[in-house]
């Protein structure tokens, strides 16, 4: 298990979905399986976190889906604040291979997300907001993670899509036993959706 965190728009579901792809791994993005729920609009619309309980029973769902159906997984998005992380290593640290922060300086992430255009992204505040919540948990959560001796790696995510997935896939190689690109697709095909399901 490879937990992606970043700020918004830094490309945690870009490269997840690259990624998975690229091992033959299940891509588990939060913030998708929080749309397909139909719900909780007015709160990420407005930059904040829904509530924990309600993303912990998705996630499990989700990661035991793939665990029985034999998928190692990436998981994009997830822990997002300290009650997640806590659940998420109290019950799971020993899968968890890696996390990787992926980072873009602030000025570029503003035009990425006003051309990806999302309705959470047309906002100013609430980009904002949700980068001021990641900046609040991510100290908080990378502790957590270095008590279990979780490896922590940060990367350059600036350049291109396939220049940042080449990164990412060099130190999954290096953190993940075992882990074999199975595919040098790096962004074509159809992907699968992992979640919602
Ligand atoms: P997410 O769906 O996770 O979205 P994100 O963080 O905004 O974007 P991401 O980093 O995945 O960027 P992407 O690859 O799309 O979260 C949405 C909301 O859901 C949150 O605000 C929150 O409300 C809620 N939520 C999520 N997780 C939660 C949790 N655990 N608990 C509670 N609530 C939670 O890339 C962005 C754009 O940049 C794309 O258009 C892409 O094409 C482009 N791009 C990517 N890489 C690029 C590159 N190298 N160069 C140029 N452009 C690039």
């Amino acid at each position: 298990m490879i937990i992606l965190f970043g700020l918004a728009g830094s490309g945690k579901g870009t490269q997840g979905k690259a990624l998975s792809e690229i091992f033959g791994w299940r891509w588990l993005s939060v913030g998708e399986a929080i749309r397909q729920t139909g719900k909780f609009k007015e709160i990420t619309d407005c930059g904040e976190l829904v509530p924990d309980e309600k993303v912990i029973e998705l996630m499990n769902n989700q990661i035991k889906k793939a665990e029985l159906e034999g998928f190692n997984v990436i998981l994009d998005g997830y822990p997002r604040d300290v009650v997640q992380a806590e659940y998420l290593v109290n019950n799971m640290a020993e899968k968890i291979e890696g996390a990787i922060i992926l980072e873009v300086p602030k000025e570029e992430l503003y035009e990425r997300l006003a051309l990806r255009g999302r309705d959470d992204d047309l906002e100013k505040d609430s980009i904002n907001r949700r980068f001021e919540v990641f900046e609040q948990n991510i100290d908080l959560i990378l502790p957590l993670l270095e008590e279990k001796n979780i490896p922590i790696e940060h990367v350059n995510g600036v350049g291109s899509v396939e220049e940042v997935t080449s990164r990412l896939v060099e130190i999954i190689k290096r953190i993940v036993p075992g882990a074999t690109p199975q595919s040098n697709d790096v962004n074509g095909g159809e992907i699968e959706k992992s979640y919602g399901e």
